[in-house]
């Protein structure tokens, strides 16, 4: 029995820097923020940082664009302040691992500017350059009908030089020709090496099953009829050339003792995923799949959305499925519910109003802290932070995703009012602008994330001053931010069940009551969370085979005697009430 390797016990705490804490008053996060605030970090007993892109980028995609691998995007800092930053996290005995942003470049990249300047430049083959397709009427068409993640064409047409290319995102996001070695050679270098040099930990590898693309770059088919552009996100992953590709740069992390964490959408084949992280085949350390984020999210569109309330099912099944990833296999998972890809999960999964916020966060909390693999806390999810009102308006939201989003609505509604209310209520309820408004630190102007006299780059959520906020909940032992502390440490002690345990459901098809035995695979161990997904009482299932008269609670989110942890000996009510969620050591 090998020790663990140290990601897998981890809780790793994500940052994106323009919205945590900015240091020098222009209104935008930056590193010197997070350096300041690495104690706070520390304090949540979390192990590790993982920092989305701080690279240099014209921000089309808030960073996810990257115009130089090798340098720092200015307001953020310098490279000085990222070698501070590895050192002070180092310094605490923690970790830190960056985004790694490797299927596309921005078209700002030195790389990607050469590429476009002619069809014979050496790096021409760099990117994915394709000639378009003529009608019988001679109308100019892009190689094939797949739509981007953003919306429109995954085709730009370049006058310059009369082709094609492809992005899957923005059109300022052109993808790199994975194919060509010399090309990889270069990402491998410039991306991972010069950072793996300056001594990071490892790195969340963005869009990680997309590098290798299709033979032939097939259509995809129709499913959202009228319209020129298919969702195409299952033909294009997980291209043939995937595991080669990830062998190379797993042997690149190996010798730099790194860790990896890919972004795998699109891979509904659990054998699939098992193969991208079994330790054996070493590729990647653990995945995030999106099966648990993506319920409630629309089938043709993604702000297509549909009221969580029927979705209890759906959500332990997705649930179960990452988490079974380790049985009977040598793979690892993760478990999240969060990320700046992700509207507020309380507001999605619980209830935000004041009633319920505090309960239901935490039995968020709960139920992701006692799942299996290595945790992700996306920042202000440990506050229990909540999405814009609806009140806000639209010009506040900022992603281009959501932008285009609405965008399409409007034209595909020639303005209709009653469309466009919806989709401004889709984005309310589904956009990634909810993880982006600034970090709340304080009840103060701008809950204190910038200084009182400056402009902060994004609204900022007014639930600050209600008391969602670090100041605030740091002081009162019922606060959310109380409660992930507590998990955290419960989590640690009991790591064998808690973070290594199987994953099992019971009592599957409740509506209301998601419940789930977690048993250790080595040394001994189980125990039984229950958490009530409704703002009503619920009865306390009836598990077959559970005897739960002498079982005492590790955790609950509804105080009990003036107390909500420690284990005692109280005999629970057979009522949960609205939100409750308790942990039981069986
Ligand atoms: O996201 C990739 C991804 O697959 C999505 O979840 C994406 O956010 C969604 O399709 C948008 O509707 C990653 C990053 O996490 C994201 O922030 C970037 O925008 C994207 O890659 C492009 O680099
Ligand atoms: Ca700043």
């Amino acid at each position: 029995n090998t020790q663990a390797p140290w990601w897998k016990d981890a809780t790793v705490y994500q940052i994106y820097p323009a919205s945590f804490k900015d240091s020098n008053n222009d209104g935008i996060g930056d590193l010197g923020g997070i350096i300041e605030s690495l104690d706070y970090i520390q304090s949540l007993g979390v192990d590790a940082i993982w920092v989305c892109p701080m690279y240099a980028s014209p921000q089309v995609d808030m960073g996810y664009d990257i115009s130089d691998y090798e340098a720092v995007y200015p307001p953020y800092g310098t490279m000085q302040d990222m070698e501070t930053l590895i050192s002070e996290v180092h310094h605490r005995g923690m970790r830190i691992i960056l985004d790694l942003v490797i299927n596309h470049t921005s078209d700002q990249h030195e790389w990607f500017k050469q590429s476009r300047s002619s069809r014979d430049n050496p790096k021409r083959d760099w990117y994915m350059w394709r000639p378009a397709k003529y009608d019988a009427d001679g109308v100019r068409h892009p190689p094939n009908n797949w739509r981007s993640n953003f919306g429109d064409s995954t085709w730009q047409w370049d006058e310059l030089t009369q082709e094609y290319y492809l992005h899957l995102f923005c059109p300022e996001q052109p993808d790199l020709n994975w194919e060509n070695v010399e090309t990889r050679q270069a990402i491998y270098q410039s991306a991972m090496i010069s950072w793996l040099e300056r001594g990071v930990d490892g790195f969340r590898v963005d869009t990680v099953n997309m590098y290798s693309k299709p033979a032939g770059l097939p259509d995809a088919p129709i499913r959202d009829p009228g319209f020129p552009w298919q969702d195409a996100g299952l033909v294009y992953c997980n291209g043939p050339h995937m595991d080669m590709y990830l062998e190379e740069m797993n042997a690149i992390l190996t010798k730099y003792n790194a860790m990896s964490v890919g972004e795998c959408p699109f891979t509904p084949d659990r054998q699939r995923v098992i193969d991208y992280v079994s330790a054996e085949k070493r590729r990647l350390n653990m995945v995030f799949q999106f099966d648990a984020v993506n319920v409630g999210i629309g089938t043709t569109l993604k702000f297509m959305t549909k009221p969580f309330n029927y979705a209890l099912v759906e959500l332990k099944n997705a649930i179960a499925g990452t988490q079974n990833l380790l049985d009977g296999t040598d793979a690892w998972t993760t478990s999240f519910i969060e990320n700046h890809d992700q509207a507020r999960s309380v507001s999605r999964f619980g209830d935000d109003s004041p009633q319920w916020r505090t309960r239901s966060a935490k039995m968020l909390a709960m139920l992701f802290g006692c799942l299996s693999g290595t945790l992700y806390l996306y920042q202000g999810q440990e506050l229990g932070m909540i999405n814009l009102p609806l009140s806000v308006p639209i010009e506040e939201y900022k992603d281009v995703d959501s932008s285009n989003y609405y965008r399409e609505m409007v034209e595909r509604s020639h303005n209709d009012p009653t469309a466009v209310q919806e989709a401004k209520a889709a984005l309310q309820h589904l956009a990634r602008d909810h993880a982006r408004t600034p970090m709340q630190w304080t009840a103060a102007k701008h809950a204190g994330f910038t200084g009182s006299e400056a402009q902060p780059w994004m609204c900022v959520n007014s639930s600050a001053a209600e008391g969602i906020n670090v100041a605030d909940e740091a002081g009162d032992d019922s606060s959310v931010l109380a409660f992930w502390r507590k998990t955290l440490k419960i989590r640690q002690q009991h790591c064998n069940v808690l973070v290594h345990g199987l994953f099992e459901l019971v009592d599957a098809e409740n509506p209301r009551v998601f419940s789930f035995v977690k048993s250790a695979t080595h040394g001994s161990g189980r125990t039984l969370v229950v958490c009530n997904f409704s703002g009503s009482d619920s009865d306390l299932p009836n598990y077959d085979g559970l005897d739960l008269s002498a079982a005492k609670t590790l955790l609950g989110n509804v105080e009990v005697d003036g107390r909500y942890d420690s284990p005692r000996e109280v005999q629970y009510d057979s009522r949960l009430q609205p939100w409750e969620s308790r942990l039981y050591i069986l």
